[in-house]
């Protein structure tokens, strides 16, 4: 008999540390109260549900989240959906806000310094490999793909990448690679972003995601926390002192991404901007959208509330209660009104006469009698009075609501109060 090697997944030793704690200030109002980790996405989840799924599918089991912006709505979303974690299996989930270790009052400075003022709980599980990750993006990866490049690469660090239009890329952090993906270059959110030698439409853009091996990591934040000159931040200082003095690889996302279909581009989105939110989530509401979330390979985790299923009825002159491509999600009642590429929330009461057409409706909203809603992103609890109409005077948003760059209103409850004051 011939004896095989038997070879243990790498996501088994590795921690998934996921950056939660930006703002995402683009995000206006929806980011006023909780941080874009936390903001939802997709009719069911929130942006944070991705990377944290992403990870878990992986077949990583010891999650870590580091939190600090407005942290109280993402910290009750984890406990009630992430904590099935069990640590007599091996397997761990910590939220770690800042101000709590390393002194009272400090908060994380950088992004290294979300992951140093936390050492001691990382190291006290002893994984072979950190997997960094930002809490911000929506996508489907296989980390253990890019852990076994970081292995095979025997790299310091291996730095997520994907291809983006050279003009959008002033936000990124951007590389040049050599031939073998080792990168040569990193020049942190550059004003004018170096394009890819036979592509120079495009840049190579760092996703904000890397792979260390967990005791070179360590090693490396020491030393950056006793340097007076570091802004402790990935982007900034770790991963170019490492692209000049050791070996930084590049991973493709393509190779990794998890596709609908064989052809499927590869989906990764920022969702960063108020339009770029409603795009996103619009598009999902598409025959076959570029993002399948009806995947069971790869489903996406998330905490929901046991709620009734949603419901369409008639009202009482008979007027049909309808939805066209479009997605509701469970305890909403479409009463009487007429939805279409909309994507709706939990627990929305949506009544009479009233229209609604490419709307994004978070949980807990109320659409009154006789309104006319489009292009509209509405929060969490709006309640839209009788007969409001919006996305049909741009003039007239613009004094009432927030308005976009590509003119969609974000609503918000005390906007509607001020209106009815
Ligand atoms: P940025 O987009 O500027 O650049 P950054 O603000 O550093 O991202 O946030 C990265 C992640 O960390 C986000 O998920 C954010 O929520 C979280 N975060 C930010 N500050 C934090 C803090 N103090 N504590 C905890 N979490 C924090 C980074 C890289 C670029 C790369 C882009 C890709 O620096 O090189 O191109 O991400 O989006
Ligand atoms: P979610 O993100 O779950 O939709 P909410 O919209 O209810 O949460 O609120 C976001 C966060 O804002 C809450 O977790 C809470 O910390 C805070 N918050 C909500 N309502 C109020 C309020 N009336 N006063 C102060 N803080 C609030």
């Amino acid at each position: 008999m011939v004896e095989t090697k038997r070879t243990q997944p790498l996501a088994r030793d590795a921690m998934a540390y996921v950056l939660a704690g930006g703002r995402g200030s683009r995000l206006k109002e929806l980011t006023d109260r909780r941080a874009k980790p936390a903001v939802y996405f997709g009719g069911k989840t929130r942006i944070i549900d991705f990377a944290l799924s992403n990870a878990l599918n992986s077949g990583i089991r010891r999650l870590g989240v580091a939190t600090q912006y407005k942290a109280h709505s993402l910290i009750r979303h984890l406990q009630r959906g992430w904590n099935f974690l069990r640590p007599e299996r091996n397997e761990s989930f910590d939220i770690l806000p800042a101000s709590q270790r390393v002194s009272e009052t400090q908060w994380y400075e950088g992004t290294a310094d979300a992951v140093y003022q936390n050492i001691d709980i990382i190291e006290s599980y002893g994984p072979e490999f950190m997997v960094i990750l930002a809490g911000d993006h929506i996508y489907k990866m296989d980390y253990e793909l890019m852990l076994r490049q970081h292995v095979d690469a025997n790299a310091d660090v291996t730095v997520g990448c994907l291809e983006v239009p050279r003009v959008e890329a002033t936000g990124f952090g951007v590389m040049h690679v050599d031939k073998k993906d080792n990168i040569i270059a990193f020049v942190e959110k550059p004003a004018d972003p170096p394009g890819i030698p036979d592509k120079p439409d495009f840049a190579l853009a760092s996703m904000g995601i890397y792979v260390f091996r967990t005791k070179f990591l360590m090693e490396l934040l020491r030393q950056d926390a006793a340097d007076p000159n570091s802004s402790r931040d990935f982007g900034k200082d770790i991963i170019p002192a490492i692209v000049k003095g050791g070996k930084a690889v590049a991973h493709r996302f393509a190779k990794s991404c998890v596709r609908s279909t064989q052809e499927a581009l590869p989906y990764w989105r920022d969702v960063g901007t108020v339009d770029a939110y409603w795009e996103a989530n619009i598009d999902l509401t598409d025959i076959t959208p570029e993002l399948d979330l009806y995947d069971s390979d790869w489903p996406i985790w998330t905490y929901a509330e046991l709620k009734p299923p949603a419901k369409f009825v008639h009202d009482e002159d008979g007027r049909r209660g309808e939805a066209i491509s479009s997605l509701v999600s469970g305890d909403c009642i479409i009463s009487g009104a007429s939805l279409r590429r909309s994507l709706i929330f939990t627990g929305a009461r949506i009544n009479s006469y009233s229209k609604l057409e490419e709307v994004v409706m978070l949980p807990d909203c109320t659409v009154g009698r006789n309104s006319r809603l489009s292009r509209v992103v509405l929060d969490h609890g709006v309640r839209i009075p009788e007969g409001l109409v919006v996305g049909e005077d741009p003039e007239l948003d613009a004094k009432r609501f927030r308005v976009s760059e590509k003119g969609i209103c974000l609503i918000t409850q005390p906007m509607i109060d001020r209106l009815e004051a």
